[in-house]
C-alpha cells in the first residue's frame, strides 16, 4: 500500500468526485498560472491582482455562499480550495479568504437583498473587491473597544474613525465596515470614493508581501441608510463572520504546510553531505517525521471541523483549537524546512521561507495564537481571562 507524504492517514482519502475535481483544478490554477511569479512578486511586494477574475471564473470566491452567482459548494471543497491556494502563498488565499468569507459572508448573512443582489454576483465573479474592517490601530485582539463611531443624521449616518492592517484596503470597491453606534456595534458598506473615505496601503511588510494591506480613514463620511447592513446589532456578527475565515485558514496553512514537507523530502534526497544524502540521516529522518505526523493530524482534524461544520454542529472554540493547531505546526514545519535546506533555505529560490514569513502573519491574524488558546481555556475552565 502507497503512503502518502502529505497525507499519511488518509483524512482525504474519499472526497467524491466533485471535491476531487475542485482540488485539481485550483492546484493545476496555483501551479500553472499563478507559482511562475511568486518569488519576483514576493520579492517586489506586488500583488496580482490579474489573478482575481480568473478566480471569479474558476467559482472560488463566495463558492460556499448559496445564490446571488455564487457557486453553493460544500464545506470540504471549501476548505481544500484554500488548501490548495495557500499551497501556492498565503496572500492567495488570504485574498479569496477576505473576499469570500469575511467581506461576501457579511453581505449574505447580514445584508438586504438589494445589497446582496447590488454587491455579491460581482464579488463572486471578482469584478468588484472587498474588505473587512474590524480592526483599529488601538484594538486589535479586543475589537470590543473600537472608537469609530457611526452616529444616525437625518437617515443617513455619519462615520468617522480608522481602522488598521487591513486585507486587501487599498483595492476594495467596498470595505464591510463594522463601527459602534448608540445601538451598540454595527456593520455598514462602505463604497469606494465616498467623501472622507481613504485606504493608503501600509508598506515595509516582511510577511505576506504578495497581498496587499492597508488601513481604512473615515473622516465625516456620509453613510446612506441603505449601506447599512441591517442585521448586524452587536460585536457577535462581526465574529460570526470570523468564524468563516477562521475555519478556512484550519484547511489553507495545511497546504504551506504540505509544500514545505515536500520540498524538504526533495531536497534532503538530492543534498549529499558527509559522503549520502541528507535524507538518510536519522536527524533529519526525525525532523520529516514529526512535520509528515503533525500534518497528518492537522489533516484529521480539519475534516472533522469541515463535518461539524456540515452538520451546524460546529462550535467556534473548536474552530479557534483548529485555527491555533493548524498555524501553529504550519508555522514549525515551515521553520523546519527552513532549517533542513540550509543556507538554501533562506533563498526565494526555495519556498519554505517565503512559507514561514508568511505564517507569521497568519499566526496573528483572524485572533492570535494566544488569543485562540485563551477563548479554549475559557471554554475549559469557564472563566474568560478577558475580562
Ligand atoms: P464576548 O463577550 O466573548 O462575545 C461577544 C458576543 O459575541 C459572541 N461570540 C461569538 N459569536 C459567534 N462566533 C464567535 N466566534 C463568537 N465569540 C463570541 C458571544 O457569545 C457574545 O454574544 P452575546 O449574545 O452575549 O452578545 O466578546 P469579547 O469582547 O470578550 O471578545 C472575545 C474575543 C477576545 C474572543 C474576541 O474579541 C476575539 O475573537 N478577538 C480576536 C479579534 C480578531 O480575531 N480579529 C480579527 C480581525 S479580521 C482579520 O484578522 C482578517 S485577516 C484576513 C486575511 O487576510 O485572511
Ligand atoms: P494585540 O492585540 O496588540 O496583541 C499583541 C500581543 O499581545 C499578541 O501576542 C497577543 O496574543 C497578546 N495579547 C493580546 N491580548 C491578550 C490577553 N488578553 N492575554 C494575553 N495576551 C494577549 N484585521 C481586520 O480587521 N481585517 C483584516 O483584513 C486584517 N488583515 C490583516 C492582515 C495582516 C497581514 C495582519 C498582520 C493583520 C491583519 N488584521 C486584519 C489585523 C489582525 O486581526 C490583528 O493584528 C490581530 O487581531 C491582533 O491584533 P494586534 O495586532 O492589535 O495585536
Amino acid at each position: 500500500m502507497e503512503l502518502n507524504a502529505s497525507d499519511f492517514l488518509n483524512a482525504f482519502a474519499n472526497l467524491d468526485e466533485s471535491q476531487k475535481l475542485m482540488k485539481d483544478t485550483v492546484r493545476k490554477f496555483v501551479t500553472e498560472i499563478f507559482l511562475p511569479n511568486i518569488t519576483l512578486n514576493f520579492e517586489q511586494g506586488y500583488f496580482p491582482k490579474e489573478f482575481i477574475t480568473e478566480l471569479g471564473k474558476l467559482g472560488l470566491l463566495g463558492c460556499n455562499l448559496t445564490g446571488y452567482g455564487c457557486a453553493g459548494l460544500d464545506e470540504v471543497s471549501y476548505g481544500l480550495i484554500m488548501k490548495e491556494l495557500e499551497r501556492g502563498d498565503s496572500g492567495l488565499r488570504s485574498f479569496a479568504s477576505v473576499q469570500s468569507s469575511l467581506a461576501m459572508y457579511a453581505i449574505h448573512a447580514f445584508g438586504s437583498e438589494e445589497q446582496k443582489n447590488t454587491f455579491l454576483p460581482l464579488m463572486a465573479k471578482g469584478e468588484r473587491i472587498g474588505c473587512f474592517g474590524l480592526t483599529e490601530p488601538d484594538f486589535g485582539s479586543n475589537p470590543a473597544g473600537m472608537k469609530t463611531y457611526a452616529k444616525k443624521d437625518s437617515g443617513d449616518w455619519i462615520l468617522n474613525g480608522s481602522k488598521t492592517w487591513i486585507t486587501n484596503a487599498p483595492i476594495a470597491d467596498v470595505a464591510v465596515v463594522w463601527a459602534q453606534t448608540d445601538e451598540g456595534i454595527r456593520g455598514f458598506l462602505i463604497e469606494k470614493g465616498t467623501k472622507g473615505f481613504s485606504a493608503p496601503e501600509i508598506k515595509h511588510k516582511l510577511s505576506l508581501r504578495a497581498s496587499i494591506t492597508g488601513s481604512l480613514f473615515f473622516d465625516q463620511c456620509r453613510i446612506p441608510k441603505k449601506n447599512l447592513l441591517e442585521n448586524t446589532v452587536g460585536l457577535k456578527n462581526a465574529l460570526m463572520c470570523l468564524n468563516q475565515a477562521r475555519f478556512g485558514i484550519v484547511f489553507g496553512v495545511l497546504g504551506a504546510a504540505e509544500d514545505c514537507l515536500q520540498e524538504a523530502i526533495q531536497y534532503t534526497k538530492e543534498r549529499i553531505m558527509f559522503k549520502r544524502p541528507l535524507a538518510g540521516y536519522q536527524l533529519i529522518q526525525r525532523k520529516l517525521a514529526i512535520m509528515a505526523t503533525e500534518i497528518a493530524k492537522g489533516n484529521l482534524l480539519a475534516m472533522q471541523l469541515a463535518h461539524l461544520k456540515h452538520i451546524k454542529k460546529l462550535h467556534p472554540a473548536q474552530i479557534s483549537m483548529g485555527k491555533q493547531n493548524n498555524v501553529q505546526i504550519a508555522l514549525d514545519c515551515a521553520r523546519t524546512a527552513r532549517d533542513i535546506l540550509g543556507a538554501n533555505g533562506i533563498s526565494g529560490e526555495y519556498r519554505s521561507m517565503r512559507h514561514m514569513c508568511n505564517l507569521e502573519s497568519v499566526y496573528t491574524y483572524e485572533g492570535t495564537n494566544d488569543i485562540h488558546l485563551l477563548i479554549v481555556g475559557e471554554k475549559l475552565t469557564g472563566l474568560s481571562a478577558f475580562e
